[in-house]
């Protein structure tokens, strides 16, 4: 138990014994944002802590050029309130970056939320104080908060990670992470740019950095495959139509396997038993719709790997066709399963290597040995720039959770739970972590879907289970070790029906030096919900309630 001073009460307080607030949330991203906005309609007193100056999460920190959702934007929408769906205005397939910030500043206006968000402000540590049964949550301001329930809102991309690379500190010009991008901008115009990383960040950024710059290098280490995303400007009656049947609109997409894509034509047959043109026209008409769900041309692109190579050479085939020189294709071709590191989809990314001003080096073949203070120099070759940015990505899903310092029950730290990767139950919840939980955890269906969508699921499931404690005058819930297990191998299963576990991906943590390799998403939206509803209509199985 922490000693440190107490901060005030905020207000209202439910249940037993004295605290400050009923929940403090962790993160004021979407998720952040409406578990506070819900906890608060069921009358709990909240308080949030956040980093950043606003909110916004991902979208307020990932402010580089080109940075947009990968979700169209009817649908990377809040659903639970029916006047501001209506009344927001999306003015793209992709929202943009700044499009998303706004919107989320715009949520945060409309129910007031920065009230009891008290940002610039981190949270170092949480101890679980078994006498009291509270949570005491100490943040950067050396004050401390007691609270019944601590929930982690920490999203899912938000640890970046930088490579481990000698003379990193050394260099004299600008160096950013594309996950920590400035609020005020870099200045590129006229500029010699580095770009390490060709993730869905690279991708999206370097399209846009090339016709601001004056050079550009990419450092590619494996290439990727990119679908055209296929943005344009949202088509008014198209917007006009969904807003007259958004709830019929939400649910069929609330069905989807992904929680998304309900009007995007899906096909439940083998790609082995349709002939081959009508296997290219399928995977043309992908192509030229644009968006992530190419994949789902076939049943089995992600499950059969024979399967995949079909989906992969089509992609092969649009690279040569599109990049002029064919030593640079070939650098850009990637040979790996397609799907199994996350599909990205973008904006002219191969039509960017056929300008001048943009070089590609595959740091595959040869590898960077060192940031200069002017550049950098990879084993065969030294390069010389202005601006040096890192879209080397995320300790994802696991990362901003065990940057806490998160003490449960008996002197358990998250970090010592999670010593052989992460282990929950629903992806919500961790055993010797009473009232503990996570928004999207590992385990969760989370990354795999619509984000806005699983976390309001999350949210609502949780303020349900707050609201049935206090109900029935309990105090604690905590889930049981046996329930983890059985979670653990059922998200272990699902991962091993398909061909995610084939190659070095951050779903699988292999992109963090050290980090056990662990499939951490669950596969399969409507059946995990159907769970989560089970686990509740049966009072919460899988768990102890004290
Ligand atoms: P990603 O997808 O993790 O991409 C990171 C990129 O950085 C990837 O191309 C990596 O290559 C590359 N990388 C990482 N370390 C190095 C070193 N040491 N040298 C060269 N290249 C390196 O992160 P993003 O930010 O692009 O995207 C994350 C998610 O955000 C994305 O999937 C969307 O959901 C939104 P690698 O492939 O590991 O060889």
């Amino acid at each position: 138990m922490s000693h440190l001073p107490s901060t005030n009460s905020d207000g209202p307080t439910k249940g037993p014994g004295s605290h400050d607030v009923d929940v403090v949330v962790v993160g004021a991203g979407f998720a952040g944002m409406y578990m506070l906005h819900r906890l608060r309609t069921h009358g709990y007193s909240v308080r949030v802590f956040e980093a950043g100056t606003d909110v916004g999460g991902t979208w307020y920190w990932n402010r580089y050029p080109g940075a947009r959702c990968d979700v169209e934007s009817l649908e990377y929408s809040y659903s639970f309130d029916k006047d501001l769906e209506q009344d927001w205005e999306w003015t793209e397939r992709y929202s943009s970056q700044p499009e998303i910030l706004a919107y989320a500043k715009h949520v945060a206006d409309r129910f007031d939320l920065r009230s009891d968000i008290r940002f610039e402000t981190r949270v170092e540590a949480a101890d679980f104080d078994e006498s009291s049964g509270l949570w005491h949550t100490r943040t950067s301001d050396a004050t401390t908060t007691s609270s019944r329930f601590f929930v982690m809102a920490t999203g899912c991309l938000s640890s970046t990670t930088l490579p481990d690379i000698a003379g990193i500190e050394e260099f004299g010009g600008v160096t950013v992470h594309t996950g920590q991008w400035p609020k005020e901008g870099v200045d590129l115009k006229d500029k010699r740019v580095a770009i390490i990383g060709t993730g869905s960040s690279g991708v999206q950024a370097i399209p846009v950095i090339a016709e601001q710059c004056k050079d550009l290098v990419v450092f590619q280490r494996t290439p990727q495959y990119t679908i055209p995303a296929r943005n344009e400007p949202l088509n008014a009656a198209r917007q006009a139509d969904v807003k007259s049947r958004y709830r019929e609109f939400r649910a069929a997409n609330f069905a989807m396997p992904q929680a998304l894509g309900s009007e995007i034509p899906k096909f439940n047959d083998s790609i082995h038993d349709v002939p081959e043109d009508e296997r290219l026209r399928r995977f043309e008409n992908a192509w030229e719709r644009g968006g992530t769900l190419f994949m789902s041309s076939f049943n089995d692109v992600l499950v059969d790997e024979s399967a995949n190579v079909y989906a992969q050479d089509f992609v092969r085939e649009k690279i040569s066709e599109i990049v002029q020189d064919s030593q640079v294709a070939a650098k850009l071709t990637p040979e790996h399963i397609i799907g199994c590191k996350r599909l990205v989809i973008d904006t002219d990314y191969f039509e960017t290597f056929n300008r001048s001003n943009v070089r590609l080096i595959d740091v595959s073949q040869d590898p960077i040995h060192q940031i200069t203070s002017s550049g950098l120099a990879t084993q065969e070759d030294e390069f010389e720039f202005d601006v040096l940015i890192f879209a080397t990505g995320f300790d994802a899903m696991t990362g901003s959770i065990l940057r806490v310092g998160i003490t449960g029950r008996d002197g358990l730290t998250i970090q010592e739970k999670w010593s052989a990767g992460p282990r929950t139950y629903l992806g919500l919840t961790v055993p010797g972590f009473p009232n503990m939980f996570a928004i999207s955890g590992p385990g969760s269906p989370s990354v795999l879907t619509n984000m806005i969508v699983s976390i309001e699921q999350h949210v609502e499931w949780i303020t349900d289970c707050i609201a049935w404690l206090d109900e029935r005058g309990a105090s604690t819930i905590e889930a049981l070790p046996e329930a983890e297990e059985d979670w653990v191998e059922h998200v272990n299963a699902k991962a091993d029906r398909t061909l995610f576990p084939g190659c070095n991906s951050w779903y699988l943590g292999a992109n963090v030096p050290g980090k056990t390799r662990v499939f951490m998403p669950l596969l399969g939206f409507p059946g995990y919900v159907r769970r989560c509803n089970q686990v509740a209509e049966n009072d919460y199985e899988g768990f102890i309630v004290q």
